[in-house]
C-alpha cells in the first residue's frame, strides 16, 4: 500500500519531534493548552509559547491561529481548535471540515509571504482523543478537506501517533474504507 499520494503522506510517529515548516496542534478555544498533544507541545515549545498564546484571544471552534515554535524543532505552530463530538454531534463534522481548511489557508498565507514555493505541514488526528470524535469518520474529513483545499504547493502529512490511526489513514488514502473495527 502506498504511504504517499500526490502531496499527501501518512506517518507513524511523534509530531512534536518533527522538524517541518508547521505543525498542527489539536488546542481547544482558550488556546492556553491542555492534555493530549497540546500539553506536550507547549511542555516541549517552553513557556514563550503560552505567553505568544494569551494575546490571542482564544480561537472559535472550527478555526486555528499561528504562532511561532520556540524550542520546538518544527518553524510554526497552528493551534487548531476542533470539535467535541459528543453533544455536538450535528455540528461536529462541518467544523471539523473548517478546522483543516483553515489550517491550509493559513500555510498558504505563510508559504506566500515567505516566498516559499513549497511548504510542508503535519496533521494530528485533530479531535479523536480527548474530544472523541470517530477516529474512522475523522479521518476521511481530514484527507477529504486536504484533498480539496490543500494546492500541489502544500506538502501535507498526517502523522497518526496511534497504529490504528495510521492503518485508517493507509487504507483511506489507497481508496479502502475500513471501519475501525474492521482493521
Ligand atoms: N504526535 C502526533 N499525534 C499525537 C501526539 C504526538 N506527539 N500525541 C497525541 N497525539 P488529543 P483532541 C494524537 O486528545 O481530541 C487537549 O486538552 C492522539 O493520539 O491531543 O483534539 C486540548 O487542550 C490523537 O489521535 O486532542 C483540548 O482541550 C490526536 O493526537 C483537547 O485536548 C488528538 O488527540 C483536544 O482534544
Amino acid at each position: 500500500m502506498n504511504s504517499k499520494i500526490n502531496n499527501i503522506e501518512i506517518i507513524q510517529g511523534d509530531l512534536t519531534e518533527m522538524n517541518l515548516d508547521i505543525i498542527v496542534n489539536a488546542a481547544n478555544h482558550t488556546l492556553l493548552g491542555g492534555g493530549g498533544i497540546d500539553g506536550v507541545i507547549h511542555y516541549k515549545a517552553g513557556p514563550e509559547l503560552l505567553e505568544e498564546c494569551k494575546i490571542l484571544n482564544g480561537c472559535e471552534i472550527g478555526s486555528a491561529k499561528m504562532t511561532d515554535a520556540y524550542k520546538l524543532p518544527c518553524k510554526k505552530i497552528i493551534h487548531a481548535c476542533g470539535p467535541m463530538y459528543y453533544g455536538h454531534k450535528e455540528e461536529a463534522p462541518i467544523k471539523l471540515k473548517e478546522c483543516y481548511k483553515k489550517c491550509i489557508e493559513l500555510a498558504e498565507d505563510y508559504r506566500k509571504s515567505n516566498n516559499l514555493k513549497t511548504i510542508t505541514i503535519g496533521f494530528p488526528c485533530i479531535s479523536t482523543g480527548i474530544y472523541g470524535y470517530p477516529k474512522d469518520e475523522a479521518c476521511k474529513i481530514a484527507i477529504d478537506t486536504v484533498k480539496e483545499y490543500a494546492s500541489d504547493k502544500i506538502n501535507v502529512k498526517f502523522v497518526c501517533y496511534e497504529e490504528l490511526d495510521y492503518k485508517l489513514y493507509l487504507n483511506y488514502l489507497n481508496g479502502i474504507d475500513k471501519g475501525v473495527f474492521e482493521l
